[in-house]
């Protein structure tokens, strides 16, 4: 199973490395330690957008293991590279948390774009997988064809769709998929919300109530308040989470399209300063293509 989830995971993130060179490999790593080769190194992992402090300090543990080990080639540090990696991503993961209340409900938010509907809809087939019953909750009445494209996902993953028409109010639409979740016995509602920008003061006042709609039922939902954020703008993203962290409670982070970028590498610098768990990545377009964030089987994949 792990085996299966590392190949899957590597496969996404092929693109990643190729175009990160993140890889020892990348740097001719049989030649001889010295100073150029830690400056290539140090290019590498700024390139990946690994950030300057995290990189700095990457750089420093490598040199210090380097000279008290007596290594000599480069091929001897990827080792050492791996195990800083995944111990400076260890703590960054969670797994999600469900109350089993029947339902739990699951809030998505992020920014325009980011992937939020189509995480709903892998996720809601992961959960139909383990033989739970799912509402979706059409919530952005916004965007045009943005319910259309819920339905589909609904259609392909066979879980129920609670929708109004566009234009109408997202918390109505809330209220009648938890109410109806509830007088089913149903296990999730996930909540499709429309996309947020910070700057829009009345997107995050329309997130509040949602929120307080979902509490009416239960004051321990929504369960998680998931943040979307696309993984091709790396470290740019801190910014625009620190913002949603102040409007909302997050629970925790689903960092999409690690399959086309180059700064996968970005995943340090973000679980290290917001302090909010990676619980899934995406890593493609099509249904299965959201894994657990696993750091072990993330760094592999980015350096093997
Ligand atoms: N390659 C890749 N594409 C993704 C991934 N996740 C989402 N996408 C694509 O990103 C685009 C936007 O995804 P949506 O799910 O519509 O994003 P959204 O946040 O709901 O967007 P709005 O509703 O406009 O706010 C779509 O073309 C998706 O197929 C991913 O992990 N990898
Ligand atoms: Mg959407």
């Amino acid at each position: 199973m792990l085996k299966a989830i590392y190949e899957h995971l590597k496969k996404g993130l092929q693109k990643t490395k190729e175009q990160a060179k993140i890889g020892l490999s990348e740097l001719n790593i049989s030649r001889k330690i010295d100073d150029s080769l830690f400056e290539d190194l140090e290019i590498a992992l700024l390139k990946a957008d690994v950030g300057i402090n995290a990189t700095e300090e990457i750089i420093e543990f490598l040199k210090k293991e380097a000279k008290k080990k007596g290594l000599k080639n480069g091929e001897e540090l990827k080792g050492l590279l791996k195990e800083k990696l995944i111990s400076m991503l260890k703590g960054c993961s969670g797994e999600l948390r469900l109350l089993n209340e029947k339902p739990d409900v699951i809030l998505f938010l992020g920014i325009n774009g980011s992937g939020k509907t189509t995480t709903v809809g892998k996720l809601a087939y992961r959960f139909k997988k383990e033989g739970k019953s799912v509402v979706l909750a059409a919530a952005d009445t916004f965007r045009a064809a943005a319910i259309e494209q819920l339905e589909v996902w609904a259609e392909r993953t066979e879980a129920r769709i609670v929708k109004h028409k566009p234009g109408a109010d997202p918390a109505a639409v809330v209220f009648d998929a938890v109410n109806s979740a509830k007088s089913r016995g149903d296990d999730i509602v996930l909540v499709d919300t429309a996309g947020r920008l910070h700057t829009k003061e009345h997107l995050m006042k329309e997130l509040q109530k949602i929120k307080r709609t979902i509490k009416k039922f239960s004051e321990n939902q929504p369960c998680e308040t998931l943040l979307v954020l696309d993984g091709t703008i790396g470290q740019n993203s801190i910014n625009q989470a620190k913002v949603f962290k102040e409007s909302t409670d997050v629970s925790g982070i689903i960092i999409t399209k690690l399959d086309g970028t180059a700064k996968g590498g970005a995943l340090i610098p973000i679980c290290r300063e917001l302090k909010i768990p990676i619980k899934f990545v995406g890593v493609g377009e099509g249904i299965e293509d959201l894994q657990p964030f696993d750091p072990e089987a993330f760094v592999s994949a980015l350096l093997d």
